[in-house]
């Protein structure tokens, strides 16, 4: 026999009462189908067996038909045998009625539940801590970790802290020169400040030679190196950034035509000149020859080391686009990475985790340093770039 339980699920039936065959007689004695029994022996006892009525007792005792007198209670009690057939009872599962009424007083007096945690992120996409403007929040983008009210403004091309404003209080700028002029690019805002005439040290005598590369050190010093006139060679300058002058340090005589300079950040200078690779003590500005670059390479126009140190340049081929190469420091040998698909790249410089590269059209160009494709940034007319540089504050 069986009971249908809620949402339809099948019980068997169970027995209400009767012996239980794996419990001691004892036990069974005591079972539900018993009690009855029991009570009847018990109350006949007490209303048949005993001689002596309770004390204090003289209420009339005597009971209607199917009652028997109880002193325990003093009063009429029902004597019901158990003649139930057990095995042929069929009753309603009571566990079920008891978790429907569980369930409605839950919901009765349950406090509303008000959903404090957002566990399935549709309020933060991006996990960032700020949820999203449609939620109440105050993410003003959601899908990008890198904005949130509480972020730092950082040089890139997003507005990081969510006021509205790009790289407020921030100067995201490299050096890149001319000739005779220097100047701040800002690769995001697409900028350029006005020029500053790159002009010799007034303390010193002759005349200043164009820089036909530049690169910041460690301790934030810029350095230029030109094409030494009249005596054949390279010389070594340092920017003065309070005056705004450039002082002379030492030459090479045995380097010449020098195209880069890029300085590692543990101040090791190098210098690419035709197709081959040097290093440069800036305290003297003496220069001692690496090794050749190899592979038919000559250096186009600049170098530029990544924090990793690696060394970058790009090299010539008559009639062709640039090829970005990465030089071995050791060796001074390149290997080349690719195409830029630009041409005359006289600039490299690296700023805020990406190369850029400006060339005599004036053109800047980033540069992906794994394949060396190169994607337009923006084009300052009228300026052919000779050289770049970080600035102190990249
Ligand atoms: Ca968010
Ligand atoms: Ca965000
Ligand atoms: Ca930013
Ligand atoms: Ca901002």
């Amino acid at each position: 026999m069986s009971s249908t339980a809620k949402g339809g699920e099948t019980r068997p039936i169970r027995a209400l009462t009767g012996s239980r065959p794996d419990i001691p007689f004892s036990e069974n004695l005591m079972t539900a189908g018993n009690w009855r029994l029991w009570l009847l022996l018990l109350t006949s006892a007490l209303f048949f067996g005993c001689d002596d009525a309770p004390k204090g007792n003289t209420a009339d005792t005597s009971c209607p038909e199917g009652k028997v007198f109880d002193d325990l209670y003093g009063d009429c009690v029902f004597v019901v045998a158990d003649t139930t057939d057990a095995d042929e009872l069929e009753v309603s599962e009571p566990d079920v009625l008891d978790e429907e009424v569980a369930e409605e007083v839950v919901e009765d007096t349950a406090p509303e539940v008000v959903e404090v945690l957002d566990t399935d992120n549709d309020c933060d996409k991006d996990m960032d801590g700020a949820w999203s403007l449609e939620c109440g929040g105050n993410d003003c983008d959601d899908n990008n970790f890198n904005r949130a009210p509480d972020r730092r403004e950082f040089c890139d091309d997003i507005d990081n802290n969510c006021d509205g404003n790009l790289n407020e209080g921030l100067n995201c700028t490299f050096y890149a020169n001319t000739g005779q002029l220097l100047y701040q690019i800002d690769p995001i805002k697409k900028v350029v400040s006005d020029p500053l005439p790159i002009v010799r040290d007034p303390n010193e005598t002759g005349d200043m030679q164009w820089l036909t590369d530049i690169d910041t050190s460690p301790d934030g010093i810029l350095y230029g190196v030109a094409k030494d006139y009249p005596d054949a060679g390279t010389v070594l300058y340092q920017f003065d950034d309070w005056l705004h002058v450039w002082s002379t340090i030492g030459s090479s005589p045995n380097v010449l035509e020098p195209s880069g300079l890029a300085i590692s950040t543990d101040g090791v200078a190098y210098v690419l000149a035709g197709d081959s690779m040097y290093t440069m003590n800036l305290a003297t500005g003496q220069a001692n020859l690496v090794g050749p670059l190899g592979s038919g390479f000559f250096a186009s126009g600049d170098c530029v080391m990544n924090k990793n140190d690696s060394l970058y340049m790009t090299s010539k081929a008559a009639g062709q686009n640039d090829t970005l190469v990465l030089v071995e420091t050791t060796s001074g040998q390149g290997t080349a990475l690719g195409d830029v698909g630009f041409a005359n790249l006289y600039g490299l410089t690296v700023a805020w985790g990406k190369m850029y590269g400006l060339n005599s059209a004036g053109q800047v160009i980033e540069i992906n340093p794994i394949t060396g494709a190169g994607t337009l940034v923006t084009t300052f007319s009228n300026i052919s770039w000779w050289g770049a540089a970080s600035t102190p504050n990249r």
